[in-house]
């Protein structure tokens, strides 16, 4: 949950990469690294097994201060997502502002997404975390490799739910600045609805927002989209 420190006037939020196993969290906070490169001066903080999988979570911190002084503190986390991490999942879940819902494009893993984004489920009511306190973004990453769900069939999927799907190809750096403006994004709204970030600390979505494109080296306006053809986060 948002930490506010109204004395101290900062406000922490914390942002989760979740998804199954080798769907591209890391990868993505990776890439987030390196384009905020210049900007951050943050470290990505990652606990891999020898084989690279993530063993407890990455980290990565990143801070900035509004004009009207607030400071702002991002915590983003990726879960680790082999099934026999259940216990850190939920843990690393805790206290989740958003979630970004990384799967796998490939046909192959249906069954596994569709398996971890139950188990996100599970875990944000066992953290008393309601679905509509929590911003979720989806993006389906992987759209290099073959025998992946075509870009019709995304949209579908995209116009079933109510969260906004964004596609990447994470290791190449696509779509991940956009599933994280988006993330970002549908964050600051529902913190607003609930704390009134506005009324409170004068912060506007516009600030927070041309903040968040600074950070990645980007300016706003060039707006990103998800794939729902009537949008999500705009
Ligand atoms: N072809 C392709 N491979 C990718 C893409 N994104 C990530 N990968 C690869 O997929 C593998 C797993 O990526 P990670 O980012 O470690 O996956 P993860 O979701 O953090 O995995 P866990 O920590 O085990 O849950 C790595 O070999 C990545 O290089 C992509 O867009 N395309
Ligand atoms: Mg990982």
């Amino acid at each position: 949950m948002v930490f506010i420190d109204i004395q101290h006037r900062e406000v922490t939020l914390k942002l989760v990469y979740y998804g199954p196993a080798l769907s591209g969290k890391t990868t993505n906070l990776q890439q987030l690294h390196r384009l905020m490169g210049g900007q951050t001066a943050s470290e990505l903080l990652t606990l891999n097994t020898r084989d690279d999988r993530t063993l407890f979570f990455d980290l990565l911190p990143l801070r900035f201060t509004t004009r009207g002084g607030l400071d702002i503190k991002l915590k983003l986390f990726t879960v680790p997502g082999q099934v026999m991490h259940a216990a850190t999942r939920r843990i690393v879940l805790q206290g989740a502002d958003g979630v970004a819902f990384i799967a796998d494009s490939q046909v192959s893993q249906t069954r596994n997404n569709n398996e971890s984004f139950a188990d996100l489920r599970r875990n944000l009511a066992e953290n008393d975390i309601g679905l509509d306190d929590v911003a979720i973004v989806i993006q389906f990453n992987k759209r290099d490799l073959p025998g992946i769900r075509s870009d019709a069939e995304v949209r579908k999927i995209a116009s079933k739910g109510k969260e906004p799907v964004y596609e990447a190809t994470a290791i190449e750096g696509a779509g991940v600045a956009e599933t994280f403006l988006g993330l970002a994004d549908l964050t600051w709204a529902k913190l607003e609805s609930r704390y009134a970030l506005r009324e409170k600390f004068g912060l506007e979505r516009a600030e927070f927002m041309a903040q968040m494109h600074a950070m990645l080296g980007m300016t706003p306006g060039a707006d990103v989209r998800p794939v729902t053809p009537e949008g999500g986060a705009s």
